[in-house]
């Protein structure tokens, strides 16, 4: 059971697919499980590719049980890397996007205004660039509401790589 349960968190944070705010706590509460036992998570981690379709089987059938559709990303990976987890992946339109504070803060969210479809007003869905999350776990949240694609990045990491991208279809 208890490896269900880590394989569980492990799918749910790397994709960033989960449904719901039931989803959310209990991914929460299993985080800190594995965060608490370093060998396991270090297994969860070598095992993700494999587990990869498994995981958006899954999601899917989270999505079809609850009609409330999020999205979290981790600023931050949890070896206190500076990126965005995941950095990248696809959103339904109108699907809410969450972004928060993991590791390695602060961050924050900014669009790059010619890496978003046309028509889309940035300062909308930015961050402002002086703004930051400072405390653990404080979330930035957005929803795209119109299709393309679109790239982001966290101001004060940018040169170190902490950029991302959204494909919102
Ligand atoms: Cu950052």
């Amino acid at each position: 059971m208890a490896t269900v349960t880590s394989s569980a968190v492990a799918i749910s944070s790397f994709t960033g697919l989960k449904a719901g705010a039931s989803s959310a706590s209990r991914v929460s509460t299993a985080s800190a499980k594995v965060a608490a036992t370093p060998a396991s998570r270090l297994a969860v981690k070598a095992s993700l590719k494999d587990v990869g379709a498994v995981a958006v089987a899954t999601a899917a059938s989270a999505m079809l049980a609850s009609n409330a559709m999020a999205l979290e990303v981790l600023l931050g990976s949890d070896d206190g890397g500076l990126a965005f987890v995941p950095g990248s992946f696809e959103v339904a339109a109108g699907e809410k996007i969450t972004f928060k504070n993991n590791a390695g803060f602060p961050h924050n969210v900014v669009f790059d205004e010619d890496e978003i479809p046309a028509g889309v007003d940035v300062s909308k869905i930015s961050m402002p660039e002086e703004e930051y999350l400072n405390g653990p776990g404080e979330t930035y949240s957005v929803t795209l509401s119109e299709k393309g694609t679109y790239k982001f990045y966290c101001a004060p990491h940018q040169g170190a790589g902490m950029v991302g991208q959204v494909t919102v279809n």
